[in-house]
C-alpha cells in the first residue's frame, strides 16, 4: 500500500476508521483467537548499538547489567514454564549488534534453539544482523520466525540509531526471508517520531514480499538514561488508530500489541483487539521492562470471549506474490549491492 492510501485510511473518523479494521480483521482472523508470546532475553545488555530507546545499549547508564548469554538448561526450563503458562511462542532476544557463522556464541545459540524446538512452540529469535549463512544455520536449527523491526520511517531511522542503518535492517530481513523463516517486523510509536513517519514505517512493512507473518507495534517505554527516556507516553487513541491501519494494510499479518501494555487500560486494550491486533506478548517481562501479569491478561481475554491461539510450529513462510519483485531486495536497498 503507499503513502497517499494509508494516509486517507488513518485520518478518517475514528469510529470509521475502526469499523474498516474490523470487517478486515473479522474477514482474514474470524476466530476470536490471541496468540500469547512469551520473551526471554537469553543474552542482556551490554549492546554496542546506540538505539535511543533501548536500555540495553553499552552506550547509557540505565539499571540493567551486562549479562553473558544463558545456558541452554535455563533457557529450557524458561521454555517449559511458558509452555506451562499456554504460550505458544517463545521468543528469545540478544542484546548483539549480530551474530557471526563459527563463533562460539553463535553455536550456543543454535543449540539452545534446536532444544526448544522440541517443545512444540512456535520459536522465535531476535539476534540483531544476520548474513545468509547465518539465517540458513538458524532456519535449519528450527526457528520458525525471525524479529527484526525496522522501528521507524527510513527518514527518521537516523535520528534515532547512528551505529547502523535503516538499509542494513532490510538487509537481514531480506537473508531471513530468503533462509525461508518467517519475519516478525514492526516499529515503536514515540520516538519522536510524526504520524507521516509511522505511515511511511508502514508503507515499507506493507511492501514486503513476502509480506511479515507478524507485525510488533510496540508503544515507547521511556527508559531512564536513554537519550528518549524523557519522551511523552503514545497516546492510546493514536496506538489504536495504528494498529487498524496495520489491519487494514497487511490483513495476513497478525498486529501484535507489544511493549507499553502496563500504560494502557483494559479498556484501551479492548479496542486495539478489535481494531485488529491478535497477539501479545505474555508474561510478567518482556526483555528487561516490565509486561502486564499473566493472570490479568488471562482475565481479561476471557472477559472479551477470546481464546488463546493454538501453535503452529512448523509455519512456513508467507508465499511471495509472484507479480511483484521480492522486497527487501539488497541491490534496492543499498544502493550498490550488499556483497552478499
Ligand atoms: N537487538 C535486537 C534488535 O535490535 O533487533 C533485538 C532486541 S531489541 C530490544 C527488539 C525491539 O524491541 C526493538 O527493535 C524495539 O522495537 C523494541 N524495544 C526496545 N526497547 C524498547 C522500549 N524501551 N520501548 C518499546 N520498545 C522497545
Ligand atoms: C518487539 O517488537 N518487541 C519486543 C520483541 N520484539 C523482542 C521487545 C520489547 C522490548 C521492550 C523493552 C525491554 O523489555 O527492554
Ligand atoms: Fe542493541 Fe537491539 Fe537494543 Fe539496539 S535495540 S541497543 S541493537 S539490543
Amino acid at each position: 500500500m503507499n503513502y497517499p492510501d494509508l494516509h486517507r485510511i488513518y485520518n478518517q473518523p475514528f469510529f470509521n476508521l475502526i469499523k474498516q479494521a474490523r470487517a478486515v480483521h473479522e474477514e482474514h482472523w474470524p476466530e476470536n483467537e490471541v496468540q500469547l508470546c512469551t520473551l526471554l532475553s537469553i543474552k542482556t545488555g551490554g549492546c554496542s548499538e546506540d538505539c535511543g530507546y533501548c536500555a540495553q545499549s553499552a552506550r547509557y547508564t540505565t539499571e540493567v547489567k551486562a549479562e553473558k548469554l544463558m545456558e541452554r538448561e535455563q533457557v529450557m526450563e524458561r521454555a517449559l514454564a511458558a509452555r506451562a503458562n499456554g504460550s505458544t511462542r517463545f521468543c528469545m532476544g540478544a542484546a548483539w549488534k549480530g551474530v557471526r557463522s563459527g563463533t562460539q556464541k553463535f553455536n550456543q545459540v543454535l543449540d539452545i534453539v534446536r532444544d526448544v524446538s522440541t517443545l512444540g512452540m512456535e520459536v522465535c529469535v531476535t539476534l540483531g544482523e544476520l548474513g545468509e549463512s547465518e539465517a540458513q544455520q538458524l532456519k535449519e536449527a528450527g526457528v520458525t520466525a525471525y524479529n527484526h523491526n525496522i522501528d521507524t520511517s527510513p527518514e527518521h531511522y537516523p535520528n534515532v540509531v547512528s551505529t547502523h542503518t535503516f538499509d542494513d535492517r532490510l538487509k537481514t530481513i531480506r537473508h531471513a526471508q530468503d533462509a525461508g523463516m518467517s519475519v516478525c517486523c514492526g516499529g515503536i510509536l514515540g520516538l519522536g517520531e510524526t504520524i507521516e513517519d509511522r505511515l511511511k514505517m508502514l508503507e515499507v512493512l506493507s511492501n514486503f514480499n513476502p509480506h511479515p507473518e507478524s507485525v510488533p507495534i510496540n508503544a515507547l517505554m521511556p527508559i531512564q538514561g536513554t537519550p528518549l527516556g524523557g519522551n511523552e507516553q503514545v497516546d492510546s487513541f493514536s496506538l489504536i488508530r495504528m494498529i487498524a491501519t496495520t489491519r487494514i494494510a497487511i490483513p495476513r499479518a497478525k498486529v501484535r500489541l507489544s511493549a507499553g501494555r502496563t500504560n494502557l487500560s483494559q479498556e484501551a486494550q479492548a479496542l486495539c483487539f478489535f481494531a485488529g491486533a491478535n497477539s501479545i506478548f505474555y508474561g510478567d517481562k518482556l526483555l528487561t521492562a516490565a509486561n502486564p501479569r499473566a493472570n490479568e491478561d488471562l482475565a481479561l481475554l476471557d472477559q472479551l470471549g477470546l481464546s488463546a491461539q493454538r501453535p503452529d510450529p512448523s509455519m512456513a513462510a508467507p508465499d511471495a506474490d509472484q507479480n511483484r519483485p521480492a522486497y527487501p531486495e539488497c541491490e534496492v536497498v543499498a544502493g550498490a549491492g550488499c556483497g552478499c
